[in-house]
């Protein structure tokens, strides 16, 4: 543990998978955090739609990162995870696999591709099973078979390291991005029984030791 650094402060929701990427980047790095934690709603004093929170992120959403030892506050669970890189992984323990022009775009390929492909498609999947005011099969097979499609290409990308890391090498922070979207599955409806590989990481992956203190820190934040 870093003990010279102020403790940042992670806003984040109980159940919600990006605020936990970050939890579980700072605690790989070792990096001291407090889990300051937010409804969905427009309450003013509890709600990422309400006026205390939009100070913090106008975009009203979780994951945001207050650092009180720069000052800078960051949202979107992809810039917190490169400002936290960037900050305080100069040893490069959760960044690129390697250091080469490929290295360094199979990174962000993968980042990206959880971003904006892999995390809404299965984001869309919950709402229109959990949340939508009327039901829209339509709309649901459309985002389960993204989904699912998704999870095709993630499975051939885990064979090349047997399943033990989306990029071959080591764990990194794409793994991170990645693992509380999958974990999620059940509750999207979706089943990893066609899916060996992935089956195979997210039980590595929950073994891990950044992974497994990342959740209980957030669940302990929630009084759990
Ligand atoms: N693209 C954003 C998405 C952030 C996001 O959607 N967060 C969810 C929780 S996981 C949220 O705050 N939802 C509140 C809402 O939908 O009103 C990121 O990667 O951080």
């Amino acid at each position: 543990m870093a003990t010279h650094i102020k403790p940042l402060i992670l806003h984040a929701h109980t159940t919600g998978p990006n605020p936990i990427k970050i939890a579980i980047a700072l605690e790989a790095l070792g990096i001291p955090f407090t889990v300051k934690l937010w409804d969905f709603s427009n309450d003013p004093k509890t709600g990422v739609k309400g006026t205390t929170f939009l100070k913090i992120n106008e975009n009203g959403r979780v994951p945001a990162l207050e650092d009180p030892n720069t000052g800078i506050i960051s949202w979107e669970s992809g810039a917190c995870m490169n400002y936290v890189r960037r900050v305080y992984d100069s040893a490069n323990q959760i960044g690129p696999c390697g250091s080469s022009g490929q290295d360094l775009v199979d990174f962000e390929k993968w980042e990206y591709f959880l971003l904006t492909t892999l995390g809404p498609m299965t984001g869309q999947v919950n709402w229109f099973k959990h949340y939508h005011h009327q039901e829209n099969e339509d709309a649901l097979q459309r985002y389960t078979a993204q989904t699912y499609r998704c999870y095709n290409v993630l499975e051939n990308q885990l064979r090349k390291s047997g399943g033990t890391s989306i990029l071959p090498g080591r764990v990194c922070a794409v793994d991170y991005h990645f693992e509380p979207w999958v974990r999620q599955h059940s509750f999207a409806g979706l089943s990893l029984d066609s899916y060996p590989m992935i089956h195979k990481w997210l039980g590595l992956m929950h073994a891990r030791e950044e992974v497994q203190e990342a959740y209980i820190k957030v669940q302990a934040a929630a009084g759990k």
